[in-house]
């Protein structure tokens, strides 16, 4: 990858293609799995995402000098733990949408039990792919245990749970960082670091990484809600203005979209700041962040 003329469009279209590929084989399984329970795994996961926490992993990987390859597992795996939260975020029970990625949700398509087990199934997936694939094991196992906690009671289920629980239709700007630092945050985060700890990251690009994920998490969330607001069903590939319609607290809606888009944009600035010590090599980075802004879906 030449960094000086960085592509991200090209750089994506290329990365997607391999990641694609590694979650295809990943979803080869035994005769054990029923073909419907494969079928809805297979469904979700290789749905026509942006595959944005994967394509983080390898860049943290070659920002900190590794091989971008030897950080596919780690890659897959964050990416079967995003499908499962998405199908599960979907079910009846959650937010009850029945599109998602342009297309049917899970449950509408097989039903709600398939649903619920495939996101099980993918969730177990995910520590199988790292703890059998990434090299050396002591890697291996730290992965696992920094997924385990983003995903985990404190920080995805607990954003989630607190979302569910209406802690989202009340308080103010710090409640709502608090729940989305854990519901979105955490996995962007984790991405970064899993990408780093495969490339046997020193502390400071460690540091590094941290401070521009925890910036660009937020201002993902920021946009999200942006595109809430001004975003069409036929682009995000999903309902759009459900947030405001369920009463759930939102950046714009506490804030304005003009302080949300300067906000996001503060944000982004900062996370290109934290990871220019990288030079050429963090360019990918900072396309991604700025991407996160002008992002369309
Ligand atoms: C059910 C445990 C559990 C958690 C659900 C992921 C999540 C938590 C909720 C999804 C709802 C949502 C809109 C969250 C905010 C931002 C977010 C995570 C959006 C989806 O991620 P994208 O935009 O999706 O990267 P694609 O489809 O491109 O992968």
């Amino acid at each position: 990858m030449t960094q000086a003329s960085f592509c991200l469009a090209d750089f994506a279209t290329e990365a997607r293609a391999r990641i694609d590929a590694a979650l295809r084989a990943c979803l080869v399984l035994g005769p054990g799995c029923p073909d419907q329970l494969r079928e809805a795994m297979e469904y979700s996961l290789l749905a026509p995402g942006k595959r944005l926490r994967p394509i983080l992993v390898l860049m943290a990987a070659e920002a900190c000098g590794g091989a971008s390859q030897s950080a596919m597992p780690a890659a897959c795996a964050v990416e079967m733990v995003h499908a499962y939260s998405l199908v599960h975020d979907d079910l009846p029970t959650m937010d009850d949408d029945d599109l998602r990625r342009g297309r049917p949700t899970c449950h509408k398509k097989f039903g709600e039990a398939t649903a619920i087990l495939a996101g099980d199934a993918l969730l177990s997936l995910a520590f199988e792919v790292l703890a059998k694939e990434l090299r050396p094991p002591q890697v291996a196992a730290a992965c696992c245990a920094v997924l385990a906690e983003a995903a985990g009671a404190c920080q995805l289920v607990g954003g989630q749970a607190d979302d569910v629980a209406g802690q989202l239709a009340r308080g103010g700007i710090d409640q709502l960082e608090s729940i989305h630092r854990r519901k979105t945050g955490a996995m962007i985060l984790a991405s970064l670091r899993l990408g780093a700890m495969v490339a046997g990251a020193g502390a400071r690009e460690l540091a590094a990484l941290e401070e521009y994920g925890q910036r660009i998490g937020l201002a993902f969330q920021i946009t999200d809600d942006l595109l809430d607001v001004c975003g069409s069903e036929a682009t995000l590939g999903k309902r759009a203005r459900k947030d405001s319609h369920l009463g759930k607290l939102t950046f714009p809606g506490l804030l304005g979209i003009e302080e949300s888009n300067r906000r996001a944009q503060q944000l982004i600035e900062e996370a290109c700041d934290a990871v220019r010590p990288f030079g050429s090599r963090g360019k990918g980075l900072e396309a991604v962040a700025r991407y996160v802004l002008e992002r369309n879906r």
